[in-house]
């Protein structure tokens, strides 16, 4: 396996129950890195274009709303295989699927409020941390 990067965000939901510190024990006792982090409250735009390749699916408009309902913590994971792990970590996108031991099991609410949003491919994962961080932002010197 090879060392990878991929983006995490801690959503609304989530940072509202003030449980982003148990989340980043989950990274990190999956072996994931914590190698930049920050929070934010998304303007509307910032939304729908980070979820664009969603536009044109029934639940866009609800998503871009939650999204935008509060703030959010974005973070750059680093570690072997990072994109699934942190998948696996994650669990299913409605935590009523989701196996138990997994973030959205634990902490997620409805398929909605489903506590983070983890990027799905090695491509998308590049796409979406230059979305939030410039280059220098990462953490580099392991
Ligand atoms: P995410 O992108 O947030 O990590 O979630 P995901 O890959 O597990 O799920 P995805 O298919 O990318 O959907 C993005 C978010 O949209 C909401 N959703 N609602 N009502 C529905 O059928 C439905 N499907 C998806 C979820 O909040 C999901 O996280
Ligand atoms: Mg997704």
């Amino acid at each position: 396996m090879a060392l990878e990067r991929t983006l995490s965000i801690i959503k609304p939901d989530a940072v509202a129950k003030n449980v982003i510190g148990p989340i980043y024990s989950r990274f990190e006792q999956g072996g994931l890195k914590i190698i930049a982090a920050k929070m934010v409250q998304l303007s509307r735009a910032e939304a729908e274009g980070f979820y664009a390749v969603h536009r044109e699916r029934p639940f866009f408009n609800a998503l871009v709303e939650f999204m935008i309902s509060g703030p959010v913590m974005v973070q750059v994971l680093e570690g072997e295989g990072a994109v699934l792990k942190n998948r696996d970590l994650m669990g299913a996108t409605n935590p009523k699927e989701a196996a138990a031991g997994t973030i959205r099991a634990d902490f997620a609410d409805s398929i909605d409020a489903n506590a983070v949003h983890g990027s799905d491919s090695l491509e998308n994962a590049a796409i979406e941390i230059a979305y939030f961080f410039p280059a220098t932002a990462v953490y580099a010197g392991r």
